[in-house]
């Protein structure tokens, strides 16, 4: 076991009733009996950023409180993707998904092994990682570099944020 720290979860769903999928996932994220979920972000709406065409993702973030390995947290996301029935219609890389859980940040730590890479290689390049990230952790910063997340360009992009639900 770690010392308990703050992990950053996104959510991500481009696939059927979106919104019910990302409670059921966040649900489920809390079910785990050694990982504390404290907060959620709004809820973000954006086209696909590279994949085959498809219908738009909904995203969001929640910040949680957990003593686990990154394994175990990672573990954790794929077990809960497995239980809401992930789907992808085709083995295209990023194409469709019903949800997908992305372990985008932990506190303090970087992990760089085949199957898991922790800051997630992609969040500082994307607003609809980053907002709901920094929604739920504005003080994070990467652990690589000590750089705050609010100062990277895309925090500050346009992105639709769907009423609260
Ligand atoms: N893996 C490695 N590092 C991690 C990590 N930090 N968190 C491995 C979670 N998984 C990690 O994931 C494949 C494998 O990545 C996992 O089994 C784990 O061992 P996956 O979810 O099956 O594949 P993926 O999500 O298609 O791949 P990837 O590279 O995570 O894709 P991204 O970067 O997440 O992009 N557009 C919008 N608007 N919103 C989106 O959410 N998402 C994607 C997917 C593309 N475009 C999008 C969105
Ligand atoms: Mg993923």
């Amino acid at each position: 076991m770690d010392s308990p720290r703050r992990v950053v979860i996104g959510l991500g769903s481009s696939l059927g009733d979106r919104l019910a999928t990302l409670r059921a996932a966040i649900e489920g994220l809390g079910a785990h009996p050694g990982l504390e979920v404290l907060r959620a972000s709004p809820r973000y709406e954006s086209p696909p950023a590279g994949g085959p065409p498809q219908g738009d993702y909904v995203n969001a973030a929640v910040l949680v409180r957990t003593s686990l390995p990154a394994r175990g947290i990672l573990d954790h996301t794929l077990a809960v993707e497995r239980s809401l029935g992930r789907t992808r219609p085709d083995a295209v890389r990023w194409g469709p998904r019903t949800i997908d859980l992305d372990v985008l940040w932990i506190e303090g730590e970087i992990v760089a092994e085949p199957d898991l890479e922790v800051p997630h290689p992609r969040l500082h390049q994307r607003v609809f990682a980053l907002r709901p990230l920094l929604d739920v952790a504005p003080d994070a910063r990467d652990p690589r570099t000590g750089a705050a997340y609010a100062s990277f360009p895309e925090a500050s992009a346009s992105i639709r944020r769907l009423d609260e639900v």
